[in-house]
């Protein structure tokens, strides 16, 4: 079968999604954009990733002193206009939460949520994956997401598979915070990149979450989209074999969206649910793939944005930020750990990552108690495999 007739195939056989394709440019990077939300779908259905460096960085202020709370809503104004009110993001950002003036969070996530899980991201020096590829023998990094590539040459990505296939790490205390503004009840919804399924094992519902580049809790055929059990998938990949399809004989993969692959319906969803967020919380991502790097520029020009990481991405590399831009850089469990502080949940916290990984651990190994107190513990590698 020839790839171009694979190709209009499987357009025709996933009527329901947008068709997405890869390409080295950055939206962010080209345009300002302030898509209408029934524009979204349509501005935003080029998945692309952009390599082009930090042009931005200029002299002047630290970012960090340059959280502006000027032009935002009269009441959020307000709430910050206090003679009283703490200064630092992190601060400003609680006593929005503690004021009641947020309910609907929006979270959107990247791989640097997982690093402390003992899963690497892609481009942190020295540890990303795309610093570590020789062993994959690819040409380029993004060669191990590409659809084509893949079609002619799976055993890289299933190198890589064996490796990021769940069940082997733990979610963190980053994932467990986001839990956490759920159960407050104030998490609209997260919009992660990552395809670990640490999100789902932390216990945010599926509801509640929108994995935008897939997952590997189901497998199909990458030529006819014919499904495959799961199970059946993994088994052969960990076995270093190639699951095949009864179909057509094309190579099986689990349903992570590639570059050059439609993105999943539900990510769709964030045509509504940015217009509707009142606080957009940033994590552990740095923004060069698209289209999921463009939505954090869709809500209101009022919605304050939190962006915590360990540099300044996207719309944060300008100076002084926009306003109602805000963001704390360093370690994520740090910075999650500090703002749970500010906000007087940590306790909580802890104690939800301790009954919860009890339950799950137990499961597993029922003679490992060491765990089962709740006392404090490094949680940035307590659950690490
Ligand atoms: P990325 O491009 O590697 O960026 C990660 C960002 O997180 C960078 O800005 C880092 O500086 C930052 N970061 C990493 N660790 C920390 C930390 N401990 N504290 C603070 N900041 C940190 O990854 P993106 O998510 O932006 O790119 C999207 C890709 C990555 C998606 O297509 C994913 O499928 C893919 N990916 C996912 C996983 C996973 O599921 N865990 C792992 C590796 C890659």
């Amino acid at each position: 079968m020839s790839k171009a007739k694979s190709s209009r195939e499987r357009r025709v056989i996933q009527p329901s999604i947008t068709r997405v394709t890869r390409s080295s440019v950055n939206l962010q990077d080209t345009q300002h954009i302030k898509p209408s939300a029934s524009g979204l779908v349509n501005d935003l259905s080029l998945m692309r990733v952009s390599e082009q460096q930090n042009s931005s960085k200029r002299k002047g202020k630290s970012p960090k002193d340059c959280n502006s709370p000027q032009n935002l809503s009269p009441s959020i104004k307000s709430a910050l206009s206090s003679p009283s009110a703490p200064h630092g993001a992190l601060a400003t950002i609680s006593r929005l939460i503690k004021l009641g003036r947020v309910r609907n969070i929006v979270v959107v996530a990247g791989a640097g949520i997982s690093t402390a899980s003992g899963i690497p991201d892609f481009r942190t020096p020295g540890t990303g994956l795309y610093a570590n590829l020789v062993k994959y023998d690819i040409p380029y990094p993004e060669a191990i997401f590409n659809i084509d590539y893949f079609s002619d040459n799976p055993h890289p990505f299933f190198s890589l598979a064996k490796e990021l296939y769940p069940g082997y790490h733990r979610p963190n205390y980053v994932h467990y915070f986001i839990r956490m503004l759920h159960q407050k009840g104030l998490l609209l919804r997260m919009y992660t990149q990552n395809i670990d399924g640490l999100e789902n094992l932390c216990g945010i519902p599926d509801d509640k979450l929108v994995e935008a580049h897939g997952n590997f809790a189901t497998a199909a055929c990458h030529l006819c989209y014919s499904p495959y059990p799961a199970e059946e998938a993994k088994q052969a990949i960990m076995n270093d074999k190639i699951p095949i399809c009864t179909f057509c004989a094309g190579a099986v993969k689990p349903n992570v969206v590639f570059f050059g692959e439609d993105l999943p319906e539900k990510y769709f969803q964030h045509a509504e649910d940015f217009p509707k967020a009142d606080l957009l919380m940033i994590m552990g991502t740095s923004l060069k793939i698209e289209p999921f790097a463009s939505l954090v520029n869709t809500v209101k020009s009022t919605v304050p944005r939190l962006l915590l990481n360990r540099d300044p991405v996207g719309p944060f590399e300008r100076q002084p930020l926009k306003r109602g831009d805000y963001m704390e850089l360093g370690d994520l469990v740090d910075s999650v750990r500090k703002f749970a502080d500010i906000l007087g949940w940590h306790s909580e916290i802890q104690h939800l990552m301790n009954c919860h990984e009890n339950a799950l651990f137990y499961k597993t190994d029922p003679n490992s108690g060491e765990n089962s107190d709740s006392s404090e513990t490094d949680s940035r590698f307590f659950w690490t495999k």
